[in-house]
């Protein structure tokens, strides 16, 4: 029987995304079909009459607007939010602002696709060469962590769920117990992390999995945390289907 009851949401579009361009931890803002999807999220979880005692959210722009726009719609600006660097997207390394369909033209899409979706294989390391490094590395939003150590230059799904899980078990898990209805706003891989916890899937299906931008899912569970109703998303099964195809494809060389 469903003891606990949690919403997931990837952000809406980005503009990184909208460039099909490699993100990670730049902090992209959302596109004006991000903007909208966010509204229709919103609008979708008032439709449902769902309400939230506590969020969770990442350090990153466009994860934090896309739930500050539902929690505009559903009428609750001011619930309690917690942000953190542990829910961010996966740290795409060298990777990050080049042009995913280019990159498969160049180094092959088997290769762009074991990058985007292999488990543990990660992207090549960020170093100073690459545009962005300053622009994250000194963003003063990191000031109270991750510590220089945990600092990550590159991630791989695994290592990505190395860093999102404890903030799962030790701080999301803890709240849901207590009873505290939650929404999470994250990213495609971040939530893949907490998607394969939960479905306990093997290293080889998640691979299959790709997130659609925002569309929110419900997660219901039993008291082990076991799903009860797994990844129900709150729109029409033909949207998702395409939205997650249009995700997949964006590993290809054009
Ligand atoms: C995308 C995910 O992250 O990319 O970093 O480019 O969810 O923050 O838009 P998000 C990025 P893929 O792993 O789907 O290529």
């Amino acid at each position: 029987m469903a003891q606990y009851k949690i919403i997931m949401v990837r952000h809406g579009e980005s503009e990184w995304n909208q460039k099909n361009l490699f993100c990670g931890w730049y902090d992209a803002n959302l596109s004006e079909k991000g903007v909208e999807e966010a509204l229709a999220a919103g609008k979708a979880l008032k439709e449902a009459g769902i309400q939230f005692d506590l969020a969770f959210t990442s350090e990153l722009t466009r994860a934090q607007k896309t739930l500050g726009s539902i929690l505009e719609q559903i009428g609750q600006k001011d619930l309690p939010t917690t942000k953190t660097w542990r829910l961010n997207e996966r740290h795409y390394g060298g990777l990050t602002g080049l042009n995913k369909a280019e990159t498969a033209a160049k180094y092959g899409e088997a290769q762009v696709q074991i990058w985007r979706r292999s488990f543990d294989v990660p992207p090549p390391a960020m170093d100073e060469s690459n545009a962005y490094y300053k622009a994250i590395v000194e963003d003063p939003r990191y000031a109270n962590g991750p510590s220089k150590e945990e600092f990550p230059m590159f991630e791989s799904l695994k290592l990505t769920i190395g860093r999102t899980l404890p903030f799962w078990n030790d701080t999301i898990v803890p709240e849901m117990k207590a009873g505290k209805k939650i929404i999470i706003a994250a990213h495609g891989n971040s939530l893949r992390g907490i998607v394969k916890h939960l479905d306990n899937m093997s290293d080889e299906a998640i691979m299959g999995l790709n997130l659609p931008t925002g569309i929110p899912f419900v997660y219901e569970l039993d008291a082990d945390l076991k799903p009860v109703v797994s990844m129900k998303f709150l729109g029409d099964e033909e949207t998702v289907k395409k939205a997650m195809e249009a995700v997949a494809a964006q590993g290809k060389a054009k």
